[in-house]
């Protein structure tokens, strides 16, 4: 046996030891496992079979009522030094987390069954991906794990080729918040989670992993682990442009991902691939490219507002072979959830349906799907090498004040506007939802380091070998007086990446202005859309004095990362400000102090 399958047996033998499982199971990946496993949590309970005319081989799981999302407050990063995660991690030491996590992972498994899930994080035979091996004792995270990774005997051949693997050990434990701890140790390559069954507390490929532990290991192999999509979007010409974007969690990832053209870009010959919805690994290539791979296998997205209007790409990819998670259902025994037709009878907690209870589905419901079944999954998804980005763009959910689009100067300028993102929460975290907060590159949740650290890690690729994808920051969320949205959103999303795509290749005009490149309302093919002048005035107008104040506060975001902010940042921050204040010579020598 090779020395890493012996160590990672010894891991598994140490946590049985802790855990006291009545049984364990490695998890081959196959069909038949998948069955086995779908059928037993039938049997009881866990998972509830949908109609299978409407919904063949789709099923619905009910999570504990006080276990719906992630938990920021109980997520840790133990690095050994405090700085290290630094102050956008909570942090404990890692001596003390082991002891006070372990004492709770004692005989958790006792009466249950131990399962070993070896992963892949991207296609199998591409050097960008990365191999982990979670443990759990929940058969509904070994659904969700074969539907979201490439796992199983594939996975395991290539821990054996790679020699190395990041450890997760998960238990649903009692499922009582007191008792949960999401917990990362990235200098140890290891993930323990107790206490939660949900999305991203609980599938450790996912943020965990992907992210949190990714993000980590990027730092110090000289690539990114991101909070993006990846989109293809194919020219009349045939050309596909790549375009990778962050948004946080629930804020339409998917959507953009999977948007249908409006019908004159369909007409002209437009066409969208889908690569990723949440997460993106980018590499240098040799030819000084960034090349992106979607880590995922599967779609884990939002049900509530996904339909046949906001995403009929999504809603194909959902009619069979799904798991829903707290959605509601209807009388003939269908998902339903809001923005759907129809009506539901019984509710996310399974109770009759009452509108006095609030929402019939759960508003962080989700389904979980493999991504081959979406209709514009691209090819391209499995290719080994990646795919090369052309634009990176940010955005949040920001009523007011942030224009539809703009265009970063350069690379460094583009770090600022990521470093700078902020945007409403939703309800993929626990906590008040609607509450603006900085989300820099829509890591704040995700980046298992200290963010100064992180900001001068994406600086660092300002290099002359490279040749790097422009930067963008776009809104698709800017509301009137009324608190109307402004912009129609969804497939329309496509004027604005055409604009985005023609920046790119030097085709498209824009005006500057202190905050960025702005597109004059010329630049946006607007045919067939029935948007006003005035919206449209609103969508592309840079308001000074509240961009002035808007800097302030970015300002003050930036000087609590203290010592580890790369001055590049503070300076350009500094020279935006100069510039909004209309003292040019003042933004020339914050230029040149750089
Ligand atoms: O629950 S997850 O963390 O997987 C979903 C999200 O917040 O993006
Ligand atoms: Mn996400």
């Amino acid at each position: 046996m090779s020395s890493q399958l012996e160590s990672l047996n010894q891991w598994v033998d140490e946590v049985a030891r802790l855990t006291e499982p009545d049984a364990i199971h490695w998890c081959d990946g196959s069909d038949a496992e998948f069955d086995t496993l779908t059928a037993q949590m039938e049997n009881d309970g866990t998972l509830i079979r949908l109609n299978p005319e409407t919904h063949p081989n789709c099923w619905l799981h009910r999570s504990h009522p006080k276990d719906v999302a992630r938990v920021e407050h109980l997520t840790l990063v133990c690095t050994r030094n405090r700085e290290d995660a630094g102050p956008n991690n909570h942090w404990l030491e890692p001596g003390e987390a082991h002891a006070k996590i372990d004492a709770l992972f004692k005989g958790c498994m006792k009466g249950r069954t131990l399962y070993v899930i070896p992963y892949c994080m991207g296609p199998i035979d591409s050097p960008i991906s990365r191999c982990g091996v979670e443990i759990t004792d929940s058969p509904y995270v070994v659904a969700n794990m074969r539907i979201m990774t490439r796992m199983g005997a594939p996975a395991l051949a290539r821990i054996e080729r790679d020699g190395k693997f990041v450890k997760g050990l998960h238990s649903t434990g009692d499922l009582d918040p007191e008792r949960r701890w999401i917990m990362h140790f990235p200098e140890e390559l290891t993930i323990k989670s107790i206490g939660s069954g949900y999305g991203g507390n609980a599938l450790l490929g996912k943020k965990c992993h992907a992210l949190r532990i990714g993000s980590f290991q990027a730092k110090s192999e000289g690539w990114l682990a991101e909070h993006m999509l990846i989109v293809g979007i194919q020219d009349p010409q045939g050309e596909v442009h790549y375009i990778a974007a962050a948004f946080p969690s629930a804020c339409g990832k998917t959507n953009l991902a999977m948007l249908i053209p409006p019908e004159n870009y369909r007409r002209d010959g437009w066409k969208v691939w889908t690569i990723g919805d949440d997460i993106c690994w980018m590499t240098p290539g040799a030819d000084g490219r960034l090349w992106a791979i979607n880590p995922e296998a599967g779609f884990f997205g939002v049900a509530p507002g996904t339909s046949r209007h906001t995403n009929p790409n999504a809603m194909a990819t959902i009619s069979h072979d799904t798991i829903f998670t707290n959605v509601a259902v209807t009388a003939d025994n269908q998902p339903w959830w809001e923005g759907l037709p129809g009506s539901p009878v019984t509710d996310w907690q399974g109770r009759p349906y009452d509108p006095a209870n609030g929402p019939a589905a759960h508003p962080n419901a989700r389904f979980t799907v493999s991504a081959r079944q979406c209709p514009t999954w691209s090819p391209q998804a499995e290719a080994a090498q990646g795919v090369p980005i052309s634009a990176i763009v940010f955005g949040g959910r920001r009523p007011s004040l942030v224009p539809l689009v703009f265009e970063a100067r350069d690379w460094a300028h583009g770090v600022l506007v990521g470093a700078a993102m902020g945007s409403e929460t939703t309800a993929a975290a626990s906590g008040a939802v609607g509450v603006l907060r900085r989300d820099s590159m829509a890591m704040k949740p995700f980046c298992g380091y200290n963010y100064g650290d992180y900001f001068a890690h994406w600086l660092s690729f300002d290099r002359q070998e490279m040749t790097l994808p422009k930067i963008f920051h776009v809104n698709w969320f800017r509301k009137d007086a009324n608190g109307r949205f402004l912009w129609p959103g969804f497939g329309d999303n496509l004027r604005v990446l055409e604009w985005i795509i023609d920046r790119c290749r030097g085709k498209a005009g824009a005006q500057p202005t202190p905050i960025g490149l702005l597109p004059a309302p010329a630049d946006l093919d607007l045919t067939g859309l029935d948007l006003d002048a005035q919206a449209l005035a609103t969508l592309l107008e840079v308001d000074r004095a509240g961009w002035r104040s808007e800097m302030d506060d970015i300002g003050r975001y930036l000087d609590s990362f203290g010592a580890r902010l790369p001055t590049r940042l503070r300076v350009e921050r500094e020279r935006i400000a100069a510039e909004l204040a209309g003292t040019p010579q003042a933004a020339a020598q914050a230029a040149a102090a750089g």
